[in-house]
């Protein structure tokens, strides 16, 4: 006969097995500055990504999936927090030493997950700021993500053409000694301190456009920095160390469900992929990245399949903002481009509100549960927090996640299910453009030309673009025939609309 305890043992074993069985796991892979056209289950052809192949194959593969900004700082805000990056202030593009953007307290993808019995991890770039009123480098660095939902922590701070070269994990940074504390600033700390200046002979990569202050690893960057030399990392060993602690994270957690948020640093500049996948492909360096990038989602399906959870995970594949070739270093990707199409059909690409700037790659499977196809429907970063709330029974709050929609069913790829019917497109917030897709249309305000026009396609807009422009997008995905003056009362919608938005 079965003794109490074990009756109990036995209960509450088929109960946590239910409990599993419910909740998936959730792993977000968020790209940096990977454009729609760079993956060949989106066309490209110079570069070879079959693990992100094999994912779509298995999965839902979106033709109109977006981040909602493009640039990295506010879309990332927008993921953890479901809010549009442009209502907050100091979302924009985080300097070296950015306090925390997210402030404790604050609801969140993680802490709602978290609420629902989720482990949570966030393993790789940050660029959302650490510490209040700025980062403590050489003890607590909190505020950060630990205070906004996630359990566990192994980051780059910021991004890694900006300062310092370290990791930090849960509170502190990694292996710091103190007898040798680590300083970041704006300034020099002296006036031999070596810059990408004074010693750009010794570069390994020379840059083209400002990150030319404290070098590490042969490579200059933006801000200066000194100490923490056991610290310190080797650019071509992050994604190694990502994917390494990722798979014991897993495994660790693999009795309950977790979230996992892994956010690869490729192909953000300096592209520096690990020496094994250097020359790979014909485009460079840029394209090498995408190779260590189609690893690293190989490894991740990988211990999946070891930990046999496979059926139970899903996986979102996304990219933070659309391409951009140089982006401050001279390392071929404009050299070596040939006919590869980095923003696919689209115009623009980072910075832009212009298609490419934020219809990226988007990708979810979940083996046993997703119908593999093709969706067209409209989904975007900002709606994971409200779906995936959705998707493990979660109440949102009133006072958060204001712009993310629940669109569950378009994101699992669901027949007939809806995706977002608005979706609007921020650049980095400061400039005033903005982009509204409604349906097939899409109107672009322009309150200031410069970057945001920039056109890694190689088509221009012209010099005396309009403030508002108005575009359909299946008959014209490049954004090159503003049809406003056609459509005046439609035009007039979409800017009420806009403005709406940015006022609610
Ligand atoms: C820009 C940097 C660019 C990149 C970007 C952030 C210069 C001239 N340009 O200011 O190199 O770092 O910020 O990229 O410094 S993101 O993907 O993290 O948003
Ligand atoms: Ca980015």
């Amino acid at each position: 006969m079965l003794s109490i305890r074990t009756f109990f043992i036995a209960a509450s074993l088929c109960l946590s097995a239910a409990f599993a069985a419910d909740k998936p796991n959730i792993i977000v892979i968020m790209a940096d500055d990977l454009g729609y056209g760079d993956v060949g289950c989106y066309g490209a052809t110079a570069v070879q990504t079959p693990n992100i192949d094999r994912l779509a194959k298995e999965g839902v593969r979106f033709t109109s999936g977006y981040c909602s900004a493009s640039t990295c700082t506010p879309t990332r805000f927008s993921l953890l927090t479901g809010t549009y990056a442009f209502r907050q202030k100091g979302t924009g593009i985080a300097p070296p030493a950015a306090p925390a953007i997210i402030q404790p307290g604050t609801v969140t993808l993680p802490a709602l997950l978290k609420k629902g019995g989720y482990k949570t991890a966030v393993i790789g770039k940050w660029h959302l700021g650490l510490g209040d009123p700025e980062p403590d480098w050489n003890g607590e660095l909190k505020p950060g993500p630990l205070e906004i939902g996630f359990d566990h922590c192994l980051l780059l701070p910021t991004t890694n053409d900006r300062v310092p070269q370290v990791y930090v994990e849960d509170h502190r940074v990694l292996n710091l000694d103190p007898k040798d504390p680590l300083w970041v600033g704006n300034q020099a700390p002296s006036e031999d301190h070596p810059t990408g200046i004074t010693h750009r002979d010794t570069l390994k990569m020379d840059w083209s456009h400002g990150h030319n202050q404290t070098i590490h690893n042969g490579i200059s960057r933006i801000g200066f920095y000194t100490g923490a030399s056991a610290a310190r990392f080797r650019d071509e060993d992050l994604a190694d160390r990502w994917v390494k602690a990722s798979d014991a994270w897993m495994e660790a957690n693999r009795e309950s469900p977790f979230f996992l948020y892994f956010a690869s640093h490729d192909i953000h500049v300096p592209r520096i992929p690990h020496e094994r996948f250097q020359g790979k492909t014909s485009l460079g360096l840029r394209g090498d990245s995408i190779v260590q990038l189609d690893w690293c989602v190989g490894e991740l399906m990988k211990t999946l399949d070891r930990l046999k959870l496979t059926e139970n995970t899903l996986i979102i594949f996304c990219s933070d903002n659309g391409p951009v070739l140089d982006d401050g270093y001279k390392d071929g990707a404009v050299e070596k481009l040939g006919d590869h199409q980095p923003a696919g059909p689209f115009s623009g690409g980072k910075y832009s509100v212009l298609e490419g700037g934020t219809r990226t790659p988007f990708i979810t499977r979940w083996r046993g549960r997703i119908q593999p196809g093709v969706s067209d429907e409209v989904v975007c970063t900002v709606d994971l927090a409200a779906s995936l709330a959705a998707l493990n029974d979660i109440a949102l709050p009133e006072t958060g996640c204001l712009d993310s929609l629940n669109i569950l069913p378009a994101i699992l790829g669901e027949a007939g299910a809806k995706g977002r019917d608005h979706l609007l497109q921020q650049d980095n917030g400061v400039s005033g453009n903005f982009g509204l897709r409604m349906g097939d249309w899409k109107l672009v305000r322009m309150k200031k030309k410069g970057k945001t026009q920039a056109v890694v396609t190689r088509k221009s807009r012209p010099e005396n673009a309009p403030v508002h422009a108005l575009y359909h997008l299946p008959d014209d995905p490049s954004e090159s025939k503003d049809l406003s003056a056609q459509h005046p009362e439609k035009t007039q919608q979409f800017i009420e609309r806009m403005d709406a938005i940015l006022s609610a």
